[in-house]
């Protein structure tokens, strides 16, 4: 029989320690999970139910989307959208903010989302993930505007991810510590399967992509090679190199081993200081990561403090454990 703590449980008990707590966000955390359990579903069937492949059509950031992104950003939307919880939404696969139709009531909580991180990888059946952050509405109960949504990233309720790998898992946080969760298939629950996770300080692992070397500033340059140049360079110890192309899996292995993500700022596109957004991607993997006890940077500035720009703002970001992290940032002082 299973005894393990279910994210329900889980849920309610932490809420019970907070004074004037309605339940309210317990109930929209469980439509959350009901969209990640569909999410994992239709990834895990794949090419059996024909979710695989490209469509025609680009999202906002002119990035070629492929069918799962628009399918698991409707499942988010239908999941969320009815209970009378949230104010609005916001997506990477949406140009603008997607608004509770009218039949719904309107509630004081806002989400923002990436309903398929890294599906660059769904087609190679290599690890993807959903991303998501809850905001509390200015305004409550008021049809959410794009600039209700511009909060730092200090101000999140929640965050937390969904990894689609080898098996499914939930990882979340509200402010007090990370836990992990586990998808039992047979009883179609998460079960707390890692509690009060920790990034290791120190660590020999870092994960970029090498193939916009070229583009980097001077300060990653320094790092990387410092890294590579192992025992015998200035760090006087061996680096291992890891690179998903998953954010979320890169972030799920830096809290579970350790190591340092970077998407740090390149010269590729002045257009764009970098590559990752910061509503849907950065803002929650850093409240996660500070909350593990790491660091996230965009090698000058903290990430939770930026005052967001616009909905699909992009940002450096360099992550993951604390005494690495720290040695990059220093650099870029130098
Ligand atoms: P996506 O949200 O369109 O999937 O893009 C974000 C992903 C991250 O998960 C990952 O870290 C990065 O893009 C990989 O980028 P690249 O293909 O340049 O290595
Ligand atoms: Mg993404």
């Amino acid at each position: 029989m299973h005894t393990g703590t279910t994210l329900t449980q889980f849920i309610i008990e932490e809420q019970r320690h907070i004074a004037g707590a309605t339940g309210e966000f317990t109930a929209l955390l469980n439509d959350i999970v009901t969209a990640i359990k569909t999410i994992s579903n239709a990834v895990n069937k794949g090419a059996l139910i024909g979710v695989m492949g490209a469509l025609e059509s680009e999202n906002v950031q002119g990035e070629t989307q492929k069918k799962l992104d628009v399918i698991t950003n409707e499942m988010m939307i239908r999941s969320n959208e009815w209970a009378g919880h949230l104010a609005g939404m916001a997506s990477e696969e949406m140009d603008d903010v997607y608004p509770i139709p009218t039949q719904y009531p309107l509630g004081k909580y806002l989400m923002v989302f990436d309903p398929l991180d890294g599906s660059s990888n769904v087609d190679i059946n290599i690890s993807v993930g959903t991303i998501f952050s809850i905001l509390r509405a200015p305004v409550p109960n008021r049809a959410a505007v794009a600039a209700d949504f511009l909060q730092p990233g200090v101000k999140q309720v929640c965050a937390g991810y969904a990894l689609y790998g080898s098996s499914t898992m939930l990882v979340l946080t509200t402010g007090h510590g990370v836990n992990g969760f586990t998808l039992d298939r047979d009883i179609g629950e998460f079960v707390l399967t890692h509690p009060g996770m920790k990034i290791p300080a120190d660590t020999r692992e870092f994960a970029i992509n090498a193939s916009n070397q070229r583009f980097w500033e001077a300060p990653v340059q320094r790092y990387v090679s410092e890294c590579l140049e192992g025992e015998t360079g200035p760090r006087g110890k061996d680096f291992n190199m890891r690179w998903v192309a998953s954010m979320v899996a890169e972030v799920h292995r830096i809290l579970t081993r350790g190591g340092v993500f970077m998407y740090p700022r390149d010269a590729k596109d002045p257009a764009k200081p970098g590559k990752l957004r910061l509503l849907y991607e950065a803002n929650p993997m850093s409240f996660i990561v500070e909350q593990a006890g790491g660091v996230s940077s965009t090698g000058r500035e903290r990430i939770l403090d930026l005052q967001p720009e616009n909905l699909h703002q992009r940002v450096p970001v360099i992550l993951g454990s604390k005494n690495e992290v720290e040695v990059v940032v220093g650099y870029h002082r130098v």
